[in-house]
């Protein structure tokens, strides 16, 4: 008799099963953009300026074009005959693809150099001779809005300065009011610096025109194929190239982390070059460009909190100037220019709150570029966390027992936030508990109290972040214009294997093994007879891509229902198959059987091919389902973690001891994918808390722009992280799933700053700004002794 299997046997939802990509990367059989070699490809390399602000004088290509090999020289001037010289950027600004008259930042490109191999490409490149008239470039924003800066977008008609727009949140004269005459307000300037995910692969395109075929494929390291595809048919529709001629095909990506979301000038200048030219175009991106291009965050925010003298929260305003380089690429819903910002108010019970924001132009490389980091959830989170510890530090209250007294109770959800949000489900109490628990937090008080004595800095820190993942509604999100839904098409092949396509992209989050999971425990088809597909325009199903967390909380939720659509129809044909009506029919985890007959039964590998073979009177045949999902709301994760750190006073140098971390995303697909997940994620978090930095020089030189002094934590500068989880479902997610991937970056960040100031408070230390550094800590020790 049929053995029924069970979720656990087919690899369903909860089971740890190893990843079905890892054999091909392991063995070093990923299909990587680099590894795309097409018959007569030519390699371009583009010329970047050295200068922040120049008007360029002139360029002049002979000296390049006389080298064997090179074929052409692209300029600004050659794109604008066809228009092409300027793109929107994802929050509908502008920039450009290449200039024609004036750079606006250091290393941005200038020209391209097409030739017949990389070698040549590069000799032409420091051939190409460009003379500048270099300017006095605006590097801080703060000075941005004076009256006597430099209008730095004259080319657009009605920017009058270099305010890029104010957005504002909440109500600002009642929180105002709170703030006036609250017992306790804790003030503080805080900036979450420049930062650049350093992917281990760079970006890189392979675009290929065929003026035979008229048809324009793009391999492309994108996190957003379709997104890129349309995008490319809006604004290239008017020399001829239309969406269906357009196929985008995202290969292997050797991570994303939120830098492969924009559109770069290089992709279009190679998809420009191989329209004119008619032959295969390479772009690869190497490590020092990918480092000076392309940056997240860049927030200074003015917070202020105000409590009650005993430690209840009553209001919270945060006032941001951001600065956006030279153009606003933030990868942003177009409703929110500030991304979930308004988040901000955090995990805490409390009726007043107001966000404003203005953003600026500077002489800078395009600002709001993504690092991992869910739209700004990153800034929204280090705000409130640094703020709750500072008001804990004013009044003289353990940080821990004033979140657990201000938190938002479990039977308040859904919870409509100060700031416009219903969060959909939580239990903070249990989550915070369960960290200080698994730490051991009284003890470690304790030791504190007694290491003080001694003269030691021993500090604990501690952040309790909500996350807000999952866009989103489309209703309210949309990338220019398009909604924010995403998909899942399956086809169950006659003999109960499987292929299933997606809208979304993986970049290493584990895709190929998690969607066949759902899929496993929505049919009862073990996982590793499905084959999962993404990235290829031609094939999947439209969807907007992988980035904010968001596979898990549309795609995923995709996925189970159109398995839920083909289980229905499984039904129709186990009781044709079975003779019983379809009510007497049940399903458990691969097999239908009769209510009260179990013996009398239906394997779905039976029921699938009888779809093609023995298809019931009147019914469509096949056993195949696409469905689009347009989520009713987003998802809130959240998060308790701790960190122990001891500093050195001598040095300033800091270690890190401890470091619990328990997230809460609803039900789980896979343990082991998420406890990875949040362990890079973790690190990603450390990155910016104690190592990563952009830094400029007044003349908008970048000072850091290799790996020698743009430090990324290694395995060697990364603690031992300790995980663990709470689950409280989404109570709208088909599977009560919420996203994970960028909580452990958005959640990292305070509770290692919280901790080193923490260490630093017998010291009168009361703020530092990430990344905490052993040489800020030194100064900042000599400062206070
Ligand atoms: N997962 C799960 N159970 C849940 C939630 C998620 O098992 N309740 C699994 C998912 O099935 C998926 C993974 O965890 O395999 C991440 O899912 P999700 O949180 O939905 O996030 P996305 O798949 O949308 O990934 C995007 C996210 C972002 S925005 C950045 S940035 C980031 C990140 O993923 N970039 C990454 N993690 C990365 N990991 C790698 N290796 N490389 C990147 O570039
Ligand atoms: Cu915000 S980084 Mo991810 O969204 O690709």
């Amino acid at each position: 008799m049929f053995k029924c299997k069970t979720s656990a046997e087919v690899g369903g939802m909860g089971h740890s099963v190893k990843r079905k990509e890892d054999a091909r990367f392991l063995h070093g059989k990923g299909n990587y953009v680099d590894d795309v070699k097409l018959p007569g490809m030519l390699t371009m390399v583009m010329v970047r300026s050295p200068y922040a602000y120049a008007k360029i004088k002139s360029i002049n290509k002979e000296k390049a074009l006389a080298i064997p090999g090179v074929l052409a020289v692209i300029t600004g001037e050659d794109l604008a005959q066809y228009n092409l010289h300027w793109m929107p950027t994802l929050l509908s600004d502008t920039q450009m693809v290449l200039p024609t008259d004036t750079v606006m930042h250091q290393a941005q490109e200038v020209c391209a150099v097409i030739a017949t191999d990389r070698y040549i490409a590069v000799d032409g490149a420091e051939a190409v001779d460009v003379q500048y008239e270099p300017m006095d470039p605006i590097v801080d924003p703060f000075k941005a809005l004076d009256k006597d800066a430099p209008l730095l977008r004259p080319d657009k008609e009605d920017q009058k300065d270099n305010q890029i727009y104010h957005w504002e949140r909440g109500d600002r004269a009642k929180t105002d009011e709170v703030i006036a005459n609250a017992d306790v307000v804790v003030k503080e300037r805080i900036h979450l610096p420049r930062i650049h995910v350093a992917s281990i692969e760079t970006c890189g395109c392979v675009a290929s025109y065929d003026k035979d075929t008229e048809k324009l494929v793009v391999y492309l390291t994108t996190q957003a194929p379709h997104a890129i595809r349309t995008v490319v048919a809006l604004v290239a529709g008017h020399v001829g190239l239309s969406e269906e001629k357009i196929r985008i095909i995202s290969p292997d990506i050797g991570g994303g982390f939120g830098g492969k979301v924009p559109v770069y000038p290089a992709y279009v200048v190679a998809i420009a070059a191989t329209f004119l030219i008619g032959k295969p175009v390479k772009w690869i991106e190497d490590r020092s460009e990918n480092l000076v291009n392309g940056f997240a965050r860049d927030y200074h925010m003015d917070c202020e909190l105000a409590a009650t003298k005993d430690g209840k929260i009553q209001a919270f305003k945060v006032s941001t100037l951001a600065d956006h380089g030279y153009t606003d690429s933030s990868a942003n819903p177009s409703k929110y220019p500030t991304g979930m910002f308004s988040i901000c108010t955090g995990s805490y019970d409390y009726e007043h709150a107001f966000a404003e924001l203005d953003a600026v132009y500077t002489n800078k490389a395009p600002g709001g570029v993504a690092y991992r980091c869910s739209f700004r959830v990153t800034e929204a989170v280090h705000a409130i966390e640094r703020m709750v510890d500072k008001l804990a530090a004013k009044i003289g209250k353990d940080p821990a027992l004033l979140r657990l007294e201000n938190f938002i109770k479990k039977e308040q959800f859904p919870y409509s936030s100060p700031l416009g949000w219903s969060y959909d489900s939580g239990d903070y109490e249990a989550t915070l508990k369960k960290a200080m628990d698994m730490l051991g937090y009284d003890d470690y008080k304790k030791e504190q109290a007694q290491k003080r004595k001694e003269g030691k800095l021993m500090g604990i820190g501690i952040s309790t972040f909500t996350e807000v993942v999952g866009a989103g509604p489309s209703k309210d999100f949309d990338i220019l214009g398009i909604a924010m839904f995403d998909s899942a098409e399956i086809r169950v092949h006659p003999t109960g294997k499987a292929l299933a396509r997606f809208g979304t992209k993986s970049q290493g989050q584990g895709h190929e093994t998690t969607y066949a999971q759902i899929l496993a425990e929505e049919l009862g088809i073990p996982y590793t007879d499905i084959e999962i597909d993404e990235g290829d325009t031609d094939t999947a199903p439209y969807g907007l891509g992988t980035y904010a967390s968001r596979s898990t909380p549309t795609a995923g939720a995709a996925a189970a229902i159109a398995a839920r659509k083909l289980r229905d129809k499984g039904k129709k044909i186990a009781a044709y198959l079975l003779e019983v009506s379809e009510e007497d029919i049940e399903w458990e985890v691969g097999k239908y059987f009769v209510k009260g007959a179990p013996e009398k039964s239906k394997t779905i590998q039976e029921v699938v091919f009888a779809a093609y073979t023995n298809i019931p009177p009147g019914m469509e045949p096949g056993f195949e389902a696409t469905h689009y999902y347009d989520p009713p709301n987003l998802t809130f994760p959240n998060g308790a973690y701790i960190c122990v750190v001891e500093v050195e006073k001598e040095t300033g140098a800091i270690d890190v001891k401890r470091f619990v971390a328990i997230d809460d995303c609803g039900n789980i697909i896979n343990p082991m994918i998420v406890e990875g997940q949040v362990h890079g994620g973790l690190t990603q978090g450390i990155a910016p808390a104690m190592y990563e930095g952009i830094e400029y020089d007044d003349e908008g030189n970048v000072l850091n722009g290799t790996f020698m002094d743009y430090l990324v934590p290694t395995a060697v500068e990364s603690p031992h992280w300790e995980t663990g989880h709470t689950i409280t479902p989404s109570p709208h997610h088909p599977l009560g799933a919420k996203g994970v991937a960028e909580s452990p970056t958005v959640g990292a960040p305070p509770a290692i700053a919280n901790a080193i100031i923490d260490a630093l408070a017998p010291l009168g230390i009361e703020h530092l700004d990430i990344p905490i550094t052993p040489a800020k800590v030194w100064e900042a020790i000599q400062a206070h002794s």
